[in-house]
């Protein structure tokens, strides 16, 4: 049979009509432009939290309460977590504090070289990664992210005397996420979580210490400079307060609009025992709906971006306080901080996921066995890139 051109546009409108419905299948995130494995990280996650929540940790691969990497004496793909339960977490956070400022490590002593190894090592196994800023202050002089000096946001939007240097730090951030490749040369998706938990007042971006406008101004800005100016495509936007706010309204007060956020969250932390009172598992919980809602109504996904309960001193903390605070809430993950060890500066035990032996390593276990939880094994035969 020979073609003739009524053939080729029937072809033509047929793979056409094909190429559509494909599209119309997947949502497309808030950058518009995101590459197809961002785009199917967004759609997967939000089919994955019907089946349950991921487990994240900080730093995961980097350090633990007993070891250090160290490729040269064998540590590597070392994990507190995979030394607990055989497994890896299904979500790796990692921290770029002190990139702007050309550091060779961050601010927890992680080398920027080997941070990118490491989330090219947890991509290439299924998980998942999340990145968050404590940036410095464009003030200089070593000034921290835990600074309050008032106007410090209004100094890096745009017509601020410190914007450009701001544009100098985002190139920084765009070197080392257009960096970050699986091994067909794709870009590896990032849920990037900046100006985290700004409804407190601890860092220069936080409540009291810039204007909503301003911090508004600041995020929309950041992602237009990244999408717009630097080509990135990579991206998944993570808006985060702390767990302080009372209502949605609250909640929202900084929020800088649908058109440039993808997931909402909050971190909040146990603090007191939790024998005496229920005080965490109600506050989170009664958060996480309210979140849950807005995630609902505004069509996001929607996390417990950072907690934990400093040293784990309860044996039964992951199954009767952290499962319960979570509850029936359709969170994509929860995600807990970092494995210092022994912190010089509080004089304290620093760590927030149990490592072999630790008091409540054996309910870890029991909580990692849960259908609910989601841990890299179940993530990698989820296929959440595809
Ligand atoms: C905090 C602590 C600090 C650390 C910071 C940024 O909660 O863990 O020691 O420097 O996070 O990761």
């Amino acid at each position: 049979m020979k073609y003739n051109s009524h053939h080729i546009i029937v072809f033509i409108s047929v793979f056409f009509l094909l190429a559509c419905r494909v599209n119309a299948q997947q949502e497309l995130p808030a950058d518009k432009k995101a590459t197809k494995e961002t785009v199917s990280l967004y759609n997967n996650l939000k089919k994955l939290a019907a089946k349950g929540f991921m487990f994240g940790h900080q730093d995961d691969l980097a350090y633990g309460v007993n070891w250090k990497y160290d490729a040269s004496t064998g540590s590597a793909g070392r994990s507190d977590i995979k030394d607990v339960v055989g497994d890896y977490p299904a979500v790796y956070g990692w921290e770029l504090g002190g990139l702007e400022l050309d550091h060779p490590k961050n601010l927890d002593d992680v080398p920027f070289d080997q941070m990118q190894q490491f989330i090219k090592d947890g991509y290439a196994r299924g998980g998942v990664i999340t990145v968050s800023w404590h940036m410095y202050s464009p003030f200089g002089k070593g000034i921290s992210a835990w600074d309050t000096t008032h106007g410090t946001v209004a100094s890096i939007i745009p017509g601020g005397i410190h914007h450009t240097l701001y544009k100098e730090w985002l190139d920084k951030i765009a070197v080392f996420f257009g960096a970050l490749k699986g091994s067909k040369g794709e870009a590896i998706p990032v849920l990037f979580r900046p100006f985290h938990e700004h409804s407190g007042s601890w860092f220069w971006w936080g409540k009291n210490n810039c204007s909503a406008s301003d911090y508004k101004a600041l995020w929309r800005f950041t992602f237009d400079y990244l999408h717009t100016q630097k080509n990135l495509h990579n991206i998944l936007w993570v808006y985060n307060t702390g767990g302080d706010f009372k209502t949605k309204e609250e909640f929202l007060e900084r929020y800088p609009g649908d058109d440039v956020v993808d997931m909402v969250s909050f971190d909040t932390y146990q603090s007191g025992d939790p024998k005496k009172s229920e005080g965490f598992i109600k506050n989170t919980n009664s958060r996480l709906n309210m979140v849950g809602q807005i995630a609902a109504e505004k069509n996001k996904l929607f996390a417990l971006a950072e907690t934990g309960f400093e040293s784990v001193p309860n044996e039964k903390w992951w199954t009767e306080t952290l499962l319960k605070a979570i509850g029936d809430n359709k969170i994509s993950y929860v995600l807990v901080w970092r494995n210092h060890g022994y912190q010089e500066s509080t004089k304290r035990m620093h760590y927030y996921a149990p490592f072999k032996g630790q008091l409540s390593a054996n309910d870890f276990v029991e909580f990692y066995q849960l259908n609910s939880t989601l841990f890299e094994k179940d993530v990698k035969n989820e296929k959440l890139y595809r």
